[in-house]
């Protein structure tokens, strides 16, 4: 038997990433984009899998865009299998506001033990500490279990060291797939028994350091077999990132950008987004750079780099940017001056990352410093 289903992760939908509500828009469509083309390509079914929302507590208005997904599910008699992520695991689970429709939309599997879509079995696990899981994978019947949904880190996608991390060999190596969520950049990988793991990435681009191409993935199985995979790109806001050292450069890549705009216009109607580094030894570039681009309808993400004046050559090196060993950082300026148990010091770290929920990080910090009063309080009296 042949099945065809659509496999997308991570749409975060309710990010306003930069407080821009043009790119919550963005989150929305990035992933009714995908949706749109997996029904165009005629899909048996969609495999989400995890983080459909950004935060535990959507807003109104992010629940009424997953409502408009679940509804057109609906009515092209698809369902969308989903499992919750750590940015959006709740108790009972958010999916739970949907109306189900026995025809098809949004539904959550982590609570089935399978989930059967023609020859195919699958099951899915919410989010949860790695000991939770390689519990859950001893105790509970694994067995017949074709296309396994995860949202967790696994070590050797992960690229930078996380604590709460899975090993490849620690999932059993009985599934066709593993689909997993949480890291956001594409990459499937064979394994020994012959089945699939990986990733297929975020639908829209959560934090400058991710690659802004986004993909949904084509899953082909014949008698229950793997038989091809096939990454389709999904439209999302175009993205340029600018590396500036001099005026003549900043210029030269201003007069280009209307051609430059032009060009991208062609694949997506939306503004570009822009990313631009520059040494804050050059003056003026923050005002040049808004004097070409209308702060209200570009999306503009300035990084000035503090060059050391004892090691720099006063010019930005790629690499050096990259390896941030370099230069100082506003970052290393914190640490040298603020102590690092500080509650004020975390909050302000927090903000200096551009790719933060300011809004959630804030509230948090607001929230944690409240009950530490009220303990304190609660302790003297
Ligand atoms: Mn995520």
């Amino acid at each position: 038997m042949k099945i065809k289903l659509g496999w997308v992760s991570d749409s975060h939908l309710g990010y306003s990433q930069y407080g821009s509500s043009k790119r919550r828009r963005d989150f929305a469509l990035g992933l009714k984009n995908a949706v749109d083309d997996m029904l165009n390509n005629k899909v048996n079914a969609i495999i989400h899998t995890g983080d459909m929302f950004n935060s535990n507590r959507p807003s109104a208005e992010d629940v009424r865009d997953l409502q408009h997904i679940h509804n057109l599910l609906i009515a092209k008699g698809t369902f969308l299998y989903t499992i919750d992520g750590n940015h959006d695991h709740t108790n009972p689970p958010w999916p739970e506001v949907l109306i189900p429709n026995s025809r098809g939309g949004i539904v959550l599997i982590s609570t089935y033990p399978k989930v059967v879509i023609g020859d195919l079995v699958l099951r899915g696990y919410s989010s949860m500490s790695k000991e939770a899981l390689l519990s859950r994978f001893q105790e509970d019947d694994m067995s017949g279990i074709d296309v396994l949904l995860l949202h967790q880190p696994i070590k050797e996608f992960c690229g930078f060291p996380s604590p709460n991390a899975l090993a490849i060999d620690d999932v059993p190596d009985i599934f066709e797939l593993t689909a997993v969520g949480d890291i956001h950049v594409m990459d499937i990988r064979q394994r020994p028994s012959g089945g699939w793991i990986g990733y297929p990435g975020s639908t829209e681009m959560c934090s400058s350091s991710e690659c802004p191409d986004k993909y949904w993935i084509e899953l082909n199985f014949g008698d229950r077999k793997l038989v091809s995979y096939d990454p389709h790109k999904i439209r999302t806001r175009p993205v340029l990132h600018w590396l500036v050292n001099t005026e003549a450069e900043l210029t030269a890549k201003l007069d280009e950008f209307d051609r430059l705009e032009t060009e991208l216009k062609k694949t997506d109607p939306r503004e570009p987004m822009l990313y631009v580094k520059f040494p804050t030894s050059l003056s003026d570039v923050i005002a040049r750079v808004r004097q070409k681009l209308d702060p209200d309808k570009y999306i503009v993400v300035l990084q000035p780099i503090y060059l050391n004046p004892e090691s720099a050559t006063g010019v930005i090196n790629p690499l050096a940017v990259q390896a941030e060993d370099k230069d100082i950082s506003v970052q290393d300026l914190l640490n040298a001056k603020v102590p690092t148990e500080d509650g004020l010091y975390q909050i302000a770290s927090q903000m200096l990352n551009p790719d933060i929920d300011a809004g959630k990080a804030l509230k948090e910090f607001v929230e944690a410093r409240l009950a530490a009063i009220e303990a304190n309080a609660t302790e003297s009296s």
